[in-house]
């Protein structure tokens, strides 16, 4: 009887153990569910609006197109190399270029952060799309612009021929109280070459790697293979534990 049982014994703890083996090399192969803690917070302001794009897709769009002048912050989930691509506008009549019923010529202004360290700066690309009024002529004020090129937010685009962003100070641009109080630390205000009359630019840059140099999981392939399991909610199960209780 002893015989019989030992053989049986042995097959099933090399079974068991096998099986274990399996498990521990899929889990190590298989990517998890990204967290909110895998994404970063970024801090946009412009004058006066702007829209985002990331790695080609649309992440932001300023809620506020005119004024009052406002930071749009948004979590995003990084991947590197990253693309950023922005549209920024100066608020403008687009016949005369000029703002308030064509008696100013109002001035632009853009400036982000993300918490990966990404900050906007000269080495930014940029092209001016709408400009005016042409010769700052405020009698017979006219503006002009060109085609947005097709696809100027895709990962591919080809903005070799772009030229680089210019700085500006802080007090050039004068930004509204929104902006202090949002972390801009390190960043400069960017726009073309003439912050009063480019009325519509373009903008992008590519984040190689992470300026902070912190590991993350790229998760761009997530939805091509099968991911493990997320935690779960531990704040709704915790609470229903909580309300359960109290019905008792
Ligand atoms: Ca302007
Ligand atoms: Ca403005």
């Amino acid at each position: 009887m002893m015989k019989r049982l030992i053989p049986i014994t042995v097959i099933l703890i090399a079974l068991l153990s096998s099986s274990d083996a399996r498990s521990q090399s899929s889990s190590s192969a298989r990517i998890r569910k990204p967290q909110m803690s895998d994404t970063i917070r970024a801090n946009v302001y412009a004058d006066n609006s702007f829209i985002l794009y990331i790695n080609g897709e649309l992440v932001a769009v300023d809620s506020i197109a005119f004024v009052p002048h406002n930071v749009i912050s948004v979590d995003i989930l990084p991947s590197y190399p990253m693309t950023i691509a922005v549209m920024a506008k100066d608020n403008f009549d687009p016949k005369t270029g000029m703002e308030y019923a064509n008696t100013n010529i109002g001035d632009g202004g853009f400036i982000l952060k993300f918490t990966d360290g990404t900050v906007t700066c000269g080495d930014w690309k940029a092209k001016k799309i709408s400009w005016g009024p042409i010769d700052r002529d405020t009698k017979s004020p006219r503006n002009e612009s060109v085609e947005v090129p097709n696809n100027w937010y895709a990962v591919d685009f080809d903005d070799s021929e772009w030229g680089k962003a210019k700085e500006y100070a802080e007090e050039q641009v004068g930004p509204k109280q929104p902006y202090f109080d949002s972390d801009f630390k390190g960043a400069k205000f960017i726009w073309t070459d003439d912050i009063a009359l480019d009325n519509v630019v373009l903008f992008r840059h590519v984040v190689k790697s992470p300026p902070d140099e912190k590991q993350r999981v790229d998760f761009r392939n997530l939805n091509n293979v099968i991911p493990e399991n997320p935690p779960r909610g531990q704040g709704r199960q915790e609470g229903q534990r909580r309300n359960n209780g109290a019905k008792r």
